[in-house]
């Protein structure tokens, strides 16, 4: 088979493999936090502290892991590929930006911005975020929040994505349960124009019979032999 346009989502699984949790798996986050908490805007509302630290925390640990040999193909794909090729990833860690890959999209935001809630300015945040923190552009204080979607929220590039689905003749699902909307439904938009449809993924998931060809292994393995 010859394509000339792919996109690749991405979801916590590729990165499992640098040392980054996953959710849903055994021990993954939602395990041990309750996603009402740390993942919604009300959440928030009620005890922004409390975000904060959890994001804190997960921002430092970016400073802990380094991108692995399926960040790494995917970016080798993207330089040697005739064609186009999009990544969409459902992670807010920066393992693809670190790997090499250019065309990325992150559609459930990045750990390492901000954005304020007053004036909506996004700005990097590498450091922590506190309720003291005030915002450079407008000067508010209490006013910044992390740049991450949260459910119930919109997330990022929606139209972007729904164009390159459109006019995609390959989609592949890296490391993703398949378990959030709207990224649970791509498989189903690429398939409907006739695109091919791959799952890559350590387990079984919920749309296994909506792809055309799936395969099971650890991401470190399965996407090098994949793309190459
Ligand atoms: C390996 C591996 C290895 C492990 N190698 N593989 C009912 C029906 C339909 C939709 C809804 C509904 N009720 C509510 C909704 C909407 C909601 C939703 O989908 N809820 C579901 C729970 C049902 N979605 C939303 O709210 C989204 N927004 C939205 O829909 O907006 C529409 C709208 C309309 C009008 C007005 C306003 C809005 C927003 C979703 C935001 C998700 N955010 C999170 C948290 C981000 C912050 C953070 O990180 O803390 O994003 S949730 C969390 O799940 C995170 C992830 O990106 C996302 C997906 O998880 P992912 O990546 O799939 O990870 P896991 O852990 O689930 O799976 C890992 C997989 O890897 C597993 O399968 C393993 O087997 C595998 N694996 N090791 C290969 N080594």
């Amino acid at each position: 088979m010859s394509f000339s346009s792919i996109v690749i989502l991405t979801g916590a699984g590729i990165s499992a493999e640098s040392g980054v949790d996953t959710f849903r798996d055994k021990g993954g986050i939602w395990s041990k936090v309750d996603l009402q908490d740390v993942a919604t805007p009300q959440g928030f509302k009620r005890d922004p502290e409390r975000v904060h630290a959890f994001y804190n925390d997960r921002r430092a640990g970016l400073k802990t892991v380094r991108p692995n040999a399926a960040h790494r193909a995917l970016a080798r794909l993207e330089a040697e590929f005739i064609g186009s090729v999009l990544v969409v990833t459902q992670n807010i860690d920066n393992l693809h930006e670190r790997a090499g890959t250019k065309h990325l999209l992150h559609m459930h935001g990045e750990l390492t911005k901000v954005f304020c809630t007053k004036c909506g300015t996004h700005r990097d945040e590498h450091g922590d975020l506190t309720t003291f923190d005030y915002c450079s552009q407008c000067g508010a204080t209490g006013t910044l929040r992390p740049d991450i979607v949260w459910f119930g929220e919109m997330p990022y590039h929606m139209d972007e994505i729904h164009e390159a689905l459109h006019r995609c003749d390959l989609f592949i699902a890296i490391g993703t349960s398949g378990s959030v909307y709207p990224a649970a439904g791509f498989v189903e938009e690429a398939h409907a124009i006739g695109a091919h449809t791959v799952e890559l993924n350590l387990e079984p998931t919920e749309h296994d019979s909506a792809f055309d060809e799936v395969r099971r292994g650890r991401a470190t393995e399965l996407v090098p032999a994949y793309v190459e």
